[in-house]
């Protein structure tokens, strides 16, 4: 038997994935194109950023580069979740607690870890735990608790194929194709809901982001992203294609030496559902949860590095602007050990490596920022619930209960972008 590589079931997985939510999401279609088009042009305006791109091997992941986002219920999906991502090389990083910004989740990034796995294919899907113990009526938190317990999202068949991909080691290459499809359904969209009508407007009623987990069968894909070089042209380009962005890019501004990462989103679509009901066959309604997002992916961030960004974005939340403190240079994000480089040339000793690079014996490569931002992804749900309630939930941060329900411990992404820069050093 011949075991496939993780990666290349990945790459499969997120091709079929996009393939899915573009028959179901016309305007995600449309996004694409209009990214294809933006990244062509940004790469014939800038030589060097084409051939700094070539020499890190990320040229080839740009346009198949995506991320996607999905919303469980209880702890028992989130381990289904971990076990079927896990056969595919995506491993849980980062911890994301949504609570303070209104969110009644917390997230982790399911996503591959080492360098040659992300430029063989880097998706990562941002998945979100439902916190139900944030639900304040102890009637509806009952009723929610019943109605999840009673679903399964995933089909007998894949779960047969991750329990076979487990025992032996990996998934056989022959069942790779069974395996992408089933986990597609997991996925997918349902225009039925499983509540009824009444229901749904009190999960809808205490949070839109309960009603639309609770609601259906399974964890529809609400959005996927490409990935942009230039997430203004980008924003500024979608009215023109029939699409409506959101009103501002989340993360830090424009910038020369671009950090971490930018997002924006178009609105959520209004469609068409349909409620079960005991009177009459069904009951028409809609809901709003499915959208299409761009990301812009700057420099990773060292843990020195990160604490100046949190500390100005705070600042700008308090309407003092001091992005500027972050330095849009290359080399002084290097030299005040801000920022994430790997070194290719010849093997130097650190305390000589400035010197090296000054002579040209060695170059720098800014390490692409693989994770993603809690305060841009609240701003992203926000904006996608349609829900102008932003009031925060009080109550700790809960990482040891998110692990629990895992069943394994959030990788850090700090340790992971400090394995991919060590070897380079020399
Ligand atoms: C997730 C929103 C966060 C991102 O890219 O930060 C997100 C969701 O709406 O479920 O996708
Ligand atoms: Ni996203």
């Amino acid at each position: 038997m011949v075991i496939a590589t993780p990666d290349a079931i990945r790459a499969e997985f997120s091709a079929a994935m996009s393939a899915m939510y573009r028959a179901e999401v016309p305007q995600y279609g449309t996004l694409i194109e209009l990214v294809d088009q933006v990244n062509a042009a940004a790469l014939a305006a800038d030589p060097r950023l084409a051939d700094a791109m070539r020499r890190s091997g990320e040229i080839d992941r740009l346009a198949a580069e995506r991320h996607g986002a999905i919303r469980l219920g209880t702890a028992a999906e989130l381990a289904l979740i971990r076990r079927a991502f896990a056969v595919m090389g995506m491993h849980p990083v980062g911890y994301y607690d949504l609570a303070p910004a209104g969110v009644p989740v917390h997230s982790t990034a399911f996503r591959p870890i080492d360098e040659a796995a992300l430029n063989r294919n880097p998706f990562r899907v941002f998945t979100s735990l439902l916190r139900l113990e944030l639900i304040e009526d102890a009637r509806l938190r009952r009723e929610a608790t019943e109605i999840l317990s009673a679903r399964q999202i995933m089909t007998p068949g894949v779960m047969a194929l991750i329990e076979r991909a487990e025992a032996e080691g990996g998934l056989a290459v022959e069942s790779t194709g069974d395996f992408v499809a089933e986990l597609l359904e997991t996925f997918r969209w349902h225009s039925t809901a499983t509540v009824s009508a009444q229901t749904y407007a009190e999960l809808l009623d205490a949070h839109r982001l309960i009603a639309d987990v609770i609601s259906f069968r399974g964890p529809h894909i609400n959005h996927l992203t490409p990935r942009t070089l230039d997430i203004d042209a980008v924003q500024a380009a979608m009215p023109a294609h029939g699409i409506s962005p959101k009103e501002q890019i989340e993360g830090p501004p424009r910038r020369a030496c671009p950090v971490l990462l930018r997002q924006t989103s178009f609105k959520a679509l209004n469609e068409a559902v349909s409620f079960p009901s005991a009177q009459s066959d069904s009951v028409a309604g809609r809901h709003m949860a499915r959208f299409g997002e761009v990301e812009q992916r700057g420099v990773a961030l060292t843990r020195k590095g990160r604490a100046l960004y949190d500390e100005v974005l705070a600042a700008q939340q308090q309407g003092e602007d001091r992005f500027s403190e972050l330095p849009d240079d290359w080399a002084e994000l290097r030299q005040r050990g801000l920022a994430y480089f790997r070194f290719r040339g010849a093997p130097t000793a650190p305390d000589r490596l400035e010197a090296a690079i000054a002579a040209r014996d060695v170059v720098a490569e800014p390490v692409i920022y693989e994770d993603f931002l809690p305060v841009s992804a609240a701003g992203i749900f926000q904006s996608n619930l349609g829900d102008a309630r932003r009031q925060a939930y009080v109550g700790p941060a809960s990482r040891d209960q998110f692990e629990a329900a895992l069943g394994c411990r959030l990788l850090d992404p700090f340790d992971l972008y400090d394995a991919i820069t060590a070897p380079s050093i020399g």
